[in-house]
């Protein structure tokens, strides 16, 4: 068995990045429905994201997304951050909104709409610059709805085109990491549809271009942890958007839908050496909770990765190691299933006793008043940005 204040030295240090627009109102195409309390501005998810850190201190980093939260002064937004006990994670990019992206954005076959779209990427670096912020997440709606409406191969090649003006942009110690998305909105091609397309781009860039894995981004039924493997391997793992999904880009709750798959995805992180923080993946939410509140649904949403983590620690790699050379294939597998068997909320309320918080992060938040609070101060929510 691994020793268990080993276990609980390494959980101390996990870090989950949140994402502003959790915060915000949100829903699906037919409806959002408002709540009360909502951020009215970018301070005010910060402010909230600082919530989720308070009660469970593994949530240091709040991702932004631009122009979802633009303000006039980036670094006086990190100052507010910091004065939160926070910081400002990754930079989310948006060329997906405007109605001049109708065919694509870096991938669009009019280059006044290619130079708009990257025109935005290379601001979001400025915006890297001013916040301190170490990475630029890259998501592209683009893509094309029917056969023979564009070229294929050309808007490879306009792709990887942005991708290095982009990449050439990038200072010491930044990175792009690139988002892979199975198809929507785009029904027939999609740009960066897969692991693959997005490694290969991030291969030809250079070190600092890595992988996101968006574990609601892939068809039914795809090994996500063999990707997540294999990334690893290649030094490509850039980081996570997790969430859960039933059926295709659901953005639920991280480890509601499949507790078991998230733990077989930390158990090949931890494997593969991404759970060392020196390895720099980035493990960040990508979520909205539409019909539950949203800052409980956040502290669920880290408390189920915290979960799935202490489960994958558990795994007793040598017998796990002495399993597989011995070709045991029903014992190896005991191993996996003993840990993810194992009851960790216990080990849990110790580590957070140890560490000055409330064993039950969840009751703590409930009990802060935090909530009817900003009910009574905020009127009039933002939305998170879909449908905008
Ligand atoms: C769209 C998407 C994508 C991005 C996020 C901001 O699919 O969910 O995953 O990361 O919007
Ligand atoms: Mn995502
Ligand atoms: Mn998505």
């Amino acid at each position: 068995m691994p020793d268990l204040s080993a276990v609980k030295e390494s959980l101390a240090h996990q870090a989950i990045e949140l994402p502003s627009w959790a915060f915000g109102n949100s829903g699906t195409r037919f409806k959002v429905f408002p709540q009360p309390g909502v951020p009215r501005t970018p301070e005010e998810k910060i402010a909230d994201a600082a919530q989720v850190h308070h009660h469970t201190g593994i949530a240091p980093t709040v991702a932004l997304h631009i122009p979802w939260d633009r303000v006039d002064d980036y670094a006086a937004l990190a100052a507010h951050a910091a004065d939160l006990g926070v910081r400002i994670g990754a930079i989310n990019a948006n060329v997906f909104q405007d109605d001049d992206y109708r065919l694509g954005s870096v991938c669009n076959p009019d280059p006044r709409v290619r130079r708009k779209a990257l025109d935005h990427l290379l601001e979001c670096v400025d915006i890297m610059d001013a916040t301190g912020s170490r990475d630029l997440k890259l998501w592209f709606a683009d893509g094309t709805n029917y056969p023979g409406q564009d070229s294929i191969r050309a808007r490879q090649d306009r792709l990887a085109e942005a991708l290095e003006a982009v990449y050439a942009r990038l200072g010491d110690g930044q990175r792009l990491l690139l988002e892979y998305k199975l198809f929507e909105p785009a029904f027939y091609t999609t740009d960066v549809p897969d692991w693959g397309t997005a490694y290969a781009h991030c291969l030809r860039l250079g070190p600092k271009a890595q992988v996101v894995v968006d574990t609601g981004h892939h068809a039914p039924g795809t090994n996500i942890e063999f990707i997540v493997a294999f990334l690893l391997r290649e030094n490509k793992l850039g980081g996570f958007d997790f969430n859960s999904r039933f059926y295709a880009d659901d953005d639920l709750m991280v480890g509601s839908a499949d507790p078991f798959q998230l733990f077989r995805i930390m158990h090949e992180v931890i494997r593969g050496g991404g759970y060392d923080p020196a390895a720099g993946v980035a493990f960040m939410l990508d979520q909205c909770h539409n019909i539950e509140p949203k800052i409980p649904g956040q502290i669920r949403s880290v408390l189920n990765v915290q979960e799935a983590t202490a489960k994958a620690l558990l795994v007793d790699a040598d017998a796990l190691a002495a399993a597989q050379e011995a070709g045991d294939v029903l014992a190896a597998n005991a191993v996996l299933m003993d840990a993810y068997n194992t009851d960790v909320r216990p080990l849990l309320t110790e580590l957070r006793t140890e560490q000055g918080l409330d064993p039950d992060p969840m009751a703590a938040f409930a009990r802060s008043g935090y909530a009817e609070r900003v009910a009574a101060e905020r009127v009039g929510g933002q939305q998170a940005g879909w449908g905008a």
